[in-house]
């Protein structure tokens, strides 16, 4: 017997005092912690209302795949309702991120051609490598310098500049110049900028928006004052771009990186590029940087794993003599890494889709319409769904343990993260050179646990130390 929608365990049935009561557990900082502390209060399903909105959230692999199965030919997540506010309150257009409908799908068939299709990882690679090459020279100037044959720090910001750097140079076709000692005082700013964005969204999650700007809270301020500076900085590169293809002309030589690429196949209006391309700059600096910090955290508390990553690594590099495309068949095991750290800190807290016909989770009926929320910190961290799930070990990508709707990082199908090959890319062949020429090592073995700014970050500064080979 399927039971109705209105048996699902949860608190939804008070959306008003809920938010009072997140708000008094400080929910906006431990979304991903209260999430586990309800699959664990109401099992494998749960309905919840915060403020005006309302919610189903499973869990498991198997019930993930039903509602992919249900997102419909334009799928559509949870709208972040104050990124919204800000391009309506300054008549911006909507990117790739925050379309919805025929408008996201005529959008997104282009973009993928151009950002994710397997045909321009080719361009990406040599781009993108050269950013690590340069980001191990810098370590190494940082080590001669200390005078003690090691670098300790909190490397945090040098991954900010090292991954708008790397998104840059794919986005542009050239360097922003972020790896040398002086930079550019506006790319400062527009990092500072995106973490300030991040940081105001999600204590606006659960309030209509209309409600901020009329009381000019100061949340929705500092928000404004964030996407200000992410859409000058953005503009202005993406106007130096413009410049030069309109003076040079001809055909170009190289790769003229993916902006160039798109106005000259001018299939999307110039304000729907502008607006895309933005969003992937922004996009692109603290998902990556974040993950690689988890990452070289982790490999400093498995000393014989980082040992096995570099075997690896080492193996790799004398096979494809010289050829990165073929280096980056060749290590499994890293890309398991970055896999296994996303299954323990994962970027996103959960997943979401508005479902488009009816489904059955769990034994009972959800109504097409609902939005549905796969926990995604929840699952990785799920006995049931992962063997020992507290042990960091790479190598479960490898064997044979299932990974059916497992591996989720980035999302799923045609509304996957647009981003994904960059970052992939970008982050092995960050591993790869840092494994080749140092070693990674931490203080205390304290745990750091999450914090969630919209995004899940470390709670506090993660120190490592590096030392040369
Ligand atoms: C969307 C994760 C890096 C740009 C998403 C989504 C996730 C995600 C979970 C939602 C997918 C869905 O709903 O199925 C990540 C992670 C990253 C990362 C874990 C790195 C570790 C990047 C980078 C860029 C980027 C480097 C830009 C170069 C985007 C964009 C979307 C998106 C534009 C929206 C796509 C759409 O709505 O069609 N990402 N992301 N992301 N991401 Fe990423
Ligand atoms: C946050 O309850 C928690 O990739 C909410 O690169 C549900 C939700 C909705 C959309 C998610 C967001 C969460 C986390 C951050 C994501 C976002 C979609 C895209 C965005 C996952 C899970 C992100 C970080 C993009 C951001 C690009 C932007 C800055 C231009």
């Amino acid at each position: 017997f399927v039971k109705p929608f209105s048996e699902i365990p949860g608190l939804w049935r008070n959306g008003v005092a809920n938010l009072y009561n997140f708000w008094k557990l400080d929910g906006f900082k431990n979304l991903h912690r209260i999430m586990l502390h309800n699959f664990n209060t109401f099992g494998p399903i749960y309905r919840e209302k915060i403020g005006y909105y309302e919610s189903v959230n499973i869990i498991n692999p198997e019930d993930a795949a039903v509602l992919f199965k249900a997102e419909g030919y334009y799928p559509k997540r949870l709208k972040v309702e104050a990124w919204i506010a800000y391009r309506d309150y300054r008549n911006l257009k909507y990117g790739v991120l925050l379309k919805n409908g025929e408008d996201w799908r005529s959008n997104r068939v282009v973009l993928n051609k151009e950002v994710i299709s397997p045909k321009v990882l080719g361009n990406f690679v040599p781009l993108l490598d050269e950013v690590g090459q340069d980001f191990v020279v810098r370590v190494n100037k940082k080590i001669e310098r200390s005078g003690q044959n090691k670098w300790t720090t909190d490397l945090s910001h040098e991954l900010f500049k090292y991954a708008l750097e790397s998104v840059s140079s794919v986005l542009y076709g050239e360097r922003l110049g972020l790896m040398l000692d002086y930079i550019d005082p506006e790319a400062q700013h527009f990092i500072d900028c995106i973490t300030l964005m991040f940081k105001t969204t999600s204590p606006m999650l659960y309030i209509p928006p209309g409600l901020l700007r009329v009381t000019g809270a100061k949340v929705w301020r500092d928000h404004v004052q964030a996407w200000d500076g992410i859409f000058s900085h953005a503009d202005r590169c993406i106007q130096n771009i413009y410049r030069q293809l309109h003076q040079e002309r001809g055909t170009p030589k190289k790769y003229p990186g993916v902006l160039a690429s798109l106005l000259m196949l001018d299939k999307l209006a110039i304000e729907d590029i502008k607006a895309s391309v933005t969003e992937l700059m922004a996009g692109g600096v603290d998902t990556t940087s974040i993950t690689l910090l988890w990452t070289l955290y982790e490999l400093a508390r498995h000393p014989n794993l980082q040992e096995e990553l570099r075997a690896e690594v080492i193996a790799a590099r004398a096979e494809s003599q010289g050829d990165m495309m073929e280096m980056l068949k060749r290590v499994p095991l890293v890309k398991g890494a970055l896999k296994e750290t996303l299954r323990l800190h994962p970027v996103a807290v959960s997943l979401q889709r508005y479902i488009t016909e009816d489904i059955i989770i769990q034994n009972y009926h959800i109504p097409s319409g609902t939005l549905v929320q796969l926990g995604l910190y929840a699952m990785g961290r799920d006995p049931k769904v992962f063997f020992r799930p507290e042990q960091y070990q790479p190598s479960r990508w490898l064997r044979t343990e299932s990974h059916y709707f497992r591996s989720l990082g980035f999302g799923f199908g045609p509304r996957q993260c647009l981003g994904r090959r960059i970052a992939e890319t970008e982050m092995q062949l960050f591993l790869i050179h840092m494994l080749e020429n140092f070693r990674v090592e931490k203080q205390r073995q304290v745990e750091v646990q999450s914090t969630f700014e919209l995004i899940l970050l470390p709670e506090k500064p993660i120190l490592l130390t590096l030392k040369p080979l």
